[in-house]
């Protein structure tokens, strides 16, 4: 359809001040939201994504791209309350204690928030405790953590150990990432899953909870 491939191409090309109108086109043709929402914002998105983990784009981009989808979700999101459109899962983010970086983090967040998931993200220097409250009292699918330093890394392993004291470590998945972080270090920690940028830590929540789309 001509009206989403237009949404699909200004998210794709980060025009956050254009996105809003062609999906008001998109709504004025009556698409419904939840299409508008997947084959339009989150198609455009998806683009850049994979062109991301093809190193065919950068960081800046990808940045300008969630931001254009951010400003289609807003004008979306009490149109998808209304009709009960409910998002994949609810994901908790955080940067671990001690740790202060969150550029990757916030572009984690974005990616998973567009393709779908509710993202509550509780911000960076968080606490183990902090982290295993949230997750019961949110009834998180997954816990997705970030970690800059090689001084914070083994903070994964202390948030993981604290969802086990509490008895909550089977209801949730653990997603972990940053730069100095490997996928066999995040396996020795006993975190499920690792991924190392934002577009493949979208790929590998779908996987953890056998989402297809
Ligand atoms: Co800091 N810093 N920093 N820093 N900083 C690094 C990380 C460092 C590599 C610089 C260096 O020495 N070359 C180094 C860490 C060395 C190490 O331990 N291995 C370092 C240091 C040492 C420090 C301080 C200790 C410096 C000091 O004070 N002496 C200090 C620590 C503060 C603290 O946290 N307690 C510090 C402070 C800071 C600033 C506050 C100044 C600032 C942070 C601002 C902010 O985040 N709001 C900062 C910055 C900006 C950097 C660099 C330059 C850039 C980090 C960044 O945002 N990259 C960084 C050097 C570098 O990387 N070139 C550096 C862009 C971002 C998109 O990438 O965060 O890696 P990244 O995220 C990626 C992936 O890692 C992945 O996806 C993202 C992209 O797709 N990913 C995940 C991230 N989280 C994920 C979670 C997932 C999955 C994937 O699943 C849940």
């Amino acid at each position: 359809m001509e009206e989403l491939k237009r949404v699909a191409e200004k998210v794709e090309k980060g025009k956050h001040l254009e996105v809003p109108e062609e999906v008001r086109k998109a709504l004025d043709k009556g698409i419904p939201p939840y299409d508008i929402l997947i084959s339009g914002l989150q198609a455009g998105l998806a683009v850049i994504g994979e062109r991301f983990k093809r190193d065919e784009c950068f960081i800046p981009e990808v940045l300008l791209s969630a931001r254009a989808m951010h400003a289609g979700i807003d004008l979306l999101r009490p149109l998808l309350a209304q009709a009960g459109t409910e998002p994949f899962a609810k994901i908790v983010l955080g940067t671990v204690k001690d740790d202060l970086h969150d550029i990757g983090k916030n572009m984690v967040g974005m990616m998973l928030e567009g393709s779908g998931f509710r993202v509550v993200d509780i911000g960076i220097n968080v606490p183990a405790d902090r982290f295993a409250e949230v997750v019961q009292k949110e009834g998180a699918s997954i816990l997705a953590m970030s970690a800059l330093l090689s001084t914070t890394m083994p903070y994964l392993k202390t948030t993981i150990d604290a969802l086990k004291e509490k008895g909550i470590r089977d209801r949730v998945k653990v997603l972990v990432g940053g730069a100095p972080v490997t996928e066999e270090y995040a396996m020795a920690v006993g975190a499920d899953g690792f991924a190392p940028d934002a577009a493949r830590a979208v790929d590998k929540a779908k996987e953890l909870l056998n989402i297809r789309a």
